[in-house]
C-alpha cells in the first residue's frame, strides 16, 4: 500500500520508511508536519504514520488538518509514539486516528500492526473509564490536592482510603510507595506501577502526564511551580502549624499559636495582593490554584480571618463553583466541618489529629 511517514527526527523517519519498504509498501516522508500537508493532500495515500511528538507541528495537531482534507476521506492515520499513557491514545482517538502503535516494537511487528489497522481488523478502541491511577489518601487538605487534580483532570482513578489514625501510612506496604509515611501518594499503572508522594509532586506528574494545568512554554510553567513551591513551602506548612497549636494541642502556647496564624495570616495577604490584578494565581486556572485552594479554604480551621482580604475571597469562592473541585474535595468523604470549623466530624478530626501529632 502507498504510506506516507511524518517524523521530525530523522534517523527515526529514515528506520520507520525503511522498515515499511522492507515489508512491500511504497513509502513517502517528509521530516516535519506544515510541509507535509499539502503532499499528503496532493498523493492521497492508504495511510499516514504520524509521530506523536514533534517540535514544529505536534502530531495531533498535524492529524486535525489532514482529517479536514475531503481528498483524504479514505486514508487511515496512524499515531507512532513512545509515551504510553492512556490520555495521548484518547486525544489521539478524539481527533480521528484510526490506530495508535506504542514504541518501541520490532520490524514485524510494526508492519503487521499496520495492515491490521488499515484493513479494519483492530479497530482503534481506549477504555476509557477504566481506572488506571491509584490514589492513597484521606480527607485533608494535602489529600484534596490530588483528588481534585485527578476529577480536574478528567483522570479515572481508584480511591484507597488510608487510615490515618491507625497509622496505615508507616506501615510497611504503604512506605514503598511513599517511604515519608505521609497521604496522600499515588501509583501509576501505566508508568509499570510508578509511585509518586508529595502533593506538589503529584501535581506536576498529573500535569505533565494529562497536558492539563500547566502551561508548556518555560514562563508559564515556572509561573505555576512558584505558585504550588510558595504553598508546599509556606502554607501547607504554616497553616498545618497553625492548626497543631491553635486546635489539636490541649495546652494553649500562644507564642506557637501567634506565630503560625500571623505567618498564615501573611501568606494569604501575599495572595490578596496578587489576586487584586490576577484573575487566578497564574495566567489560567491551574495546578497552583488547585494546590493553595485545597489549603486556603480552610483558614476558619486555622483560627485565621480572611474578612479583610477581598481577593482571596473572591478567588476561594470562584474555584469552589468548579464542578470538579466540588467533587475532589468530597474524595474519600465529605468533611466538610473541616472548612467551617465546628460539628461533630471537626470534634473527632480534631482528636484524632491529636493522636497523630503526639505519636
Ligand atoms: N509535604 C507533604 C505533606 C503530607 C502530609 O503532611 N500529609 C498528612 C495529611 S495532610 C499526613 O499524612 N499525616 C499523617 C502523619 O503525619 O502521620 C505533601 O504535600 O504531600
Amino acid at each position: 500500500m502507498k504510506i506516507y511517514v511524518v517524523d521530525d527526527d530523522h534517523v527515526q523517519l529514515n528506520v520507520t520508511s525503511l522498515i515499511l519498504e522492507s515489508a512491500g509498501h511504497q513509502v513517502s516522508s517528509m521530516a516535519g508536519g506544515i510541509l507535509a500537508i499539502s503532499e499528503i493532500e496532493q498523493q492521497k495515500p492508504d495511510c499516514v504514520v504520524i509521530d506523536l511528538m514533534m517540535a514544529e507541528m505536534g502530531g495531533l495537531e498535524l492529524l486535525s488538518e489532514l482529517k479536514k482534507k475531503q481528498r483524504l476521506k479514505n486514508t487511515k492515520f496512524v499515531i507512532v509514539t513512545g509515551h504510553s499513557d492512556k490520555v495521548w491514545r484518547i486525544k489521539a482517538k478524539e481527533k480521528g486516528a484510526d490506530g495508535f502503535i506504542l514504541k518501541p516494537i520490532s520490524q514485524e511487528d510494526f508492519s503487521a500492526k499496520l495492515d491490521d489497522i488499515v484493513s479494519g481488523k483492530t479497530p482503534f478502541e481506549v477504555d476509557i473509564n477504566k481506572a488506571t491511577i491509584d490514589l492513597y489518601t484521606a480527607s485533608t487538605p494535602n489529600g484534596w490536592k490530588a483528588s481534585v487534580a485527578l476529577e480536574e483532570m478528567d483522570i479515572p482513578y481508584n480511591v484507597h482510603t488510608v487510615d490515618l489514625k491507625g497509622a496505615e501510612q508507616k506501615q510497611d506496604w504503604f512506605l514503598k510507595i511513599n517511604p515519608n509515611g505521609r497521604i496522600p501518594a499515588i501509583i501509576d499503572q501505566e508508568a509499570g506501577n510508578f509511585p509518586i508522594f508529595e502533593s506538589g509532586a503529584i501535581l506536576i506528574y498529573l500535569a505533565e502526564k494529562s497536558g492539563k494545568l500547566m502551561p508548556q512554554d518555560a514562563k508559564g510553567r515556572s509561573e505555576v511551580i512558584q505558585w504550588v513551591m510558595f504553598q508546599m513551602g509556606g502554607l501547607g506548612p504554616m497553616m498545618g502549624q497553625a492548626n497543631v497549636f491553635h486546635r489539636y494541642f490541649p495546652e494553649k502556647i500562644q507564642p506557637a499559636i501567634d506565630r503560625y496564624q500571623n505567618e498564615t495570616k501573611r501568606l494569604l495577604t501575599v495572595m490578596d495582593t496578587h489576586l487584586k490584578d490576577n484573575y487566578y494565581l497564574a495566567k489560567k486556572f491551574s495546578i497552583a490554584d488547585i494546590a493553595n485552594w485545597c489549603w486556603a479554604r480552610t483558614h476558619k480551621w486555622s483560627g485565621v480571618k480572611i474578612d479583610d482580604l477581598p481577593h482571596l475571597q473572591r478567588w476561594l469562592d470562584t474555584i469552589a463553583e468548579r464542578p470538579a473541585c466540588q467533587a475532589g474535595i468530597k474524595v474519600p468523604i465529605d468533611l466538610e466541618e473541616l472548612r467551617t470549623g465546628d460539628g461533630e466530624g471537626a470534634k473527632k478530626f480534631a482528636k484524632d489529629a491529636l493522636t497523630m501529632v503526639q505519636r
